[in-house]
């Protein structure tokens, strides 16, 4: 990488408890050595056990700090995250629209001044249920996904998507025309488990490939898909191919949750350990 690190944006929501959102991504980034940058679209007041109050900000406040700071700053990679609202979805997307150019991963010149979209459809809560009515979710395969580069649900929400139930993925050619109806080029679906192994599929339009891992066995997830999917925004920025980014980005994420998986910091999920090194006084 040069000295000067790629800038990249995140359109979130703030977690008060510093494990997802917005939080989960600066973290990220910080880590990975990006630099990060962030459009707040709702204000949550939460912590490890729950969500007490969520803040929603006017459209056209997301719309004009999207604006000014990829105004200034660009962006070599953008990602969503709660987003919540069918006029905030609409907003972000008509200042997404007016990028250079957001046709897809197999630009013949990567380095132009495209940023890399990833979508995460934050649609269900850590009980996998829906938290926003239909139109939501409508909204973003409607305006969102048509712009994105790659698309992140877990099963809850691909399920939400699809409006049926996940086939197995025992089953890889009726996987892959699920995946393929999503309305998105490409889809990563994250955190498939089976027994000690957590499986991601990547979805290319053309093959179905499995990226997995041996799954950490803690409650400390709160914010984890947030963090790959952040983390695969920062390997993309830096030069990696998809497939290479997926890859590494599982690799940070895993580390992260067993950096974190013994720790007490709240009574229900707790966080990752976004950082390299271990806090002071931790025999480092
Ligand atoms: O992990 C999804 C997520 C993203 N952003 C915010 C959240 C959550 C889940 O609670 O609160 C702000």
């Amino acid at each position: 990488m040069s000295l000067q690190p790629p800038p990249l944006l995140t359109i979130a929501g703030s977690d008060s408890g510093g494990a997802a959102g917005l939080q989960a991504d600066l973290k990220t980034w910080t880590a990975l050595g990006v630099y990060g940058m962030s459009a707040v679209t709702v204000v949550t007041a939460q912590n490890s056990e729950r969500v007490a109050q969520a803040h929603f900000l006017p459209p056209e406040l997301v719309a004009a700090q999207i604006d000014t700071v990829l105004s200034d700053y660009g962006a070599a990679a953008i990602k969503t995250g709660f987003l919540g609202r069918v006029e905030i979805i609409a907003a972000i997307a008509h200042q997404l629209r007016k990028l250079p150019d957001l046709s897809g991963l197999h630009r013949p010149d990567r380095s132009s001044s495209a940023p890399f979209l990833l979508i995460d459809p934050v649609l269900v809560n850590h009980r996998a249920e829906p938290m926003f009515p239909p139109e939501v979710t409508a909204a973003y395969r409607d305006h969102l996904f048509p712009l994105a580069d790659l698309i992140t649900p877990n099963r809850h929400e691909a399920a939400l998507l699809a409006g049926r139930p996940l086939p197995p993925d025992s089953d890889p050619d009726a996987l892959a025309a699920f995946l393929g109806g999503l309305g998105a080029r490409t889809v990563l679906l994250k955190g498939m488990r089976d027994g000690d192994t957590l499986t991601d599929w990547l979805w290319d339009g053309a093959t179905l490939t499995p990226f997995s891992q041996a799954a950490v066995d803690t409650t400390n997830t709160h914010g984890s898909g947030d963090t790959l999917s952040a983390a695969i925004c920062a390997f993309v920025a830096m030069g990696r191919s998809l497939p290479e980014a997926i890859q590494a980005a599982q690799v940070y994420t895993a580390a992260a949750i067993r950096r974190g998986a013994a720790w007490r910091l709240g009574a229900g999920h707790g966080p990752l350990g976004h950082m390299e090194t271990g806090p002071p006084g931790n025999g480092r």
